[in-house]
């Protein structure tokens, strides 16, 4: 794995980690960690060794949005011609699943970085918002469209309007995070959520991926019907029918297909 600067990586068995690590802007997202973060996802999906990716920060702030001082100067051509942090999109086209551990801050592209991934595990700290409009500017990774497919309507046009901040149990009640746990049982709890994942067939959970999201592109009839194609797909792996056998034989299955 190449050094970065922004970053930290590591892989514990088959769950590989990505760390920010802009410890003096509260992680602020500038060009150069949007780079790192996404080359580092993208080599960890390559790695057949890799089943699951946390992503996370430090326990003050997941990360506090794009990085304000690296932004204000742009002019409209700048940003226009360099489709600013349209690159964000590459972390989409990963196809390992990725679980996002959230504390402290996680605010502006923080709050859309985390809704990048597909499972959002919270701290008790953690508070989310999109506080944009107070700059004079709106989401541009996302944060319109994702918050509103995840909390709904009313509340997602509520928080980017005022740009107030969200803590946990309204954001789990809302259904934008999927647990909350304590602080210091934030990285234990994720990394185990991930070493559960990384246990399953990796091409059966990319399938699983592949089709929750689904839900968001499509009807419902095309989207079950989508489903029902890539259910039949599951019966060309080893591991549909290694995990078939295990239950049958009363034993835990070893899923092998890579
Ligand atoms: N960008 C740059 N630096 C930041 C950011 C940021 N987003 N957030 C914090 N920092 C820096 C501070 O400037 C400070 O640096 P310094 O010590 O040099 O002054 C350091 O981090 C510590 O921050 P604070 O002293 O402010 O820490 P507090 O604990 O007092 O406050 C807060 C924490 C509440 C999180 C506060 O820092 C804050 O409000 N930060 C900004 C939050 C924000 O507005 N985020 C949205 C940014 S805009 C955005 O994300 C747009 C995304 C879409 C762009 C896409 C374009 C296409």
């Amino acid at each position: 794995m190449s050094e970065y600067a922004t970053i930290e990586v590591e892989r514990r068995g088959r769950v590989g980690v990505v760390t920010l690590n802009r410890p003096e802007a509260l992680n602020a997202l500038n060009t150069q960690l949007m780079v790192e973060v996404t080359a580092a996802a993208s080599e960890l999906d390559q790695d057949e060794q890799i089943g699951c990716i946390v992503l996370t920060g430090s326990q003050k702030a997941f990360a506090a949005g794009a990085d304000i001082k690296e932004m204000q100067s742009l002019s409209y051509m700048d940003a226009y011609r360099s489709d600013w942090f349209a690159a964000w999109d590459r972390l989409s086209a990963v196809r390992t699943p990725l679980v996002a551990a959230v504390s402290g801050y996680a605010l502006g592209g923080g709050c859309e970085l985390a809704m990048l991934c597909d499972v959002i595990i919270a701290a008790e700290n953690a508070k989310f918002g999109q506080p944009e409009v107070k700059l004079g500017v709106i989401p541009g990774i996302g944060g319109t469209q994702r918050l509103t497919r995840a909390i709904g309507k009313a509340k997602a046009m509520e928080m980017c309007l005022t740009g107030r901040m969200m803590d946990v149990t309204e954001a789990e009640r809302s259904g934008l995070v999927a647990r909350v746990v304590a602080v210091d049982r934030l990285m234990e709890d994720a990394l185990e959520t991930a070493a559960t994942i990384a246990g399953m067939s990796t091409p059966v959970t990319m399938m699983v991926k592949e089709s929750v999201n689904r839900a968001y592109e499509t009807t419902l009839s095309e989207g079950v019907r989508f489903e029902r194609r890539v259910f039949h797909a599951t019966f060309a792996t080893e591991d549909q029918k290694e995990g078939m056998t295990a239950f049958t034989e009363k034993r835990a299955p070893s899923f092998t297909d890579r």
